[in-house]
């Protein structure tokens, strides 16, 4: 059994390494890793559905996932894009306060997750303003392409 100690090192330096947590001081980024839990999920398994209430923000730590989406005109959720390790997602339910905008499907088996409660995402970004405005800015960007697309 790996140490707690060594676990905490390795998402720390993990975290430190995600394009989004960059400006955050250190000690912020090990309260994070405090309180984020892992959750592994097999090839095919929905980590989100679309239409669901969402409490938690999601950083890929393995592996990848496909985001899709109901669109008119089609039977089926039409596939948007892939994410892989560093990138993140989520953050729309918790920042737009609605429910799941998207699916997110996991595309290899042991594909993980680091999650973070609603309480921590906006403990995370509340105290930084670049960040709490990129990602408000992200979240209408992400509206509109919805709407492009006929989202459902
Ligand atoms: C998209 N439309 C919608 C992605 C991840 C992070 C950022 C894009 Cl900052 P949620 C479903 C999640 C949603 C987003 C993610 O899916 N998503 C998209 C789109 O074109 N959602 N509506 N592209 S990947 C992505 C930007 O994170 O958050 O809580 O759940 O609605």
């Amino acid at each position: 059994m790996r140490s707690t100690q060594a676990r905490h090192a390795e998402y720390f330096s993990f975290l430190c390494s995600v394009s989004l947590l960059k400006d955050l001081p250190e000690e912020k980024l090990a309260k994070i890793v405090d309180c984020l839990e892992i959750e592994y999920f097999n090839k095919g398994e929905y980590i989100i559905r679309e239409g669901e209430e969402g409490n938690t923000f999601f950083i890929i730590a393995k592996g990848e996932v496909s985001v899709t989406q109901s669109t008119e005109g089609f039977p089926e959720p039409q596939d948007i894009k892939t994410l892989g390790v560093g990138d993140y997602f989520g953050e729309k339910a918790l920042i737009s306060e609605d429910v799941r905008s998207a699916n997110i499907i996991a595309k290899e088996n042991d594909t993980q997750c680091l999650v973070v409660d609603r309480d921590n995402f906006n403990q995370m970004v509340g105290t930084y303003e670049e960040l709490q405005s990129y990602l408000r800015e992200y979240v209408e960007q992400l509206s509109i392409s919805d709407e492009k697309r006929n989202a459902i």
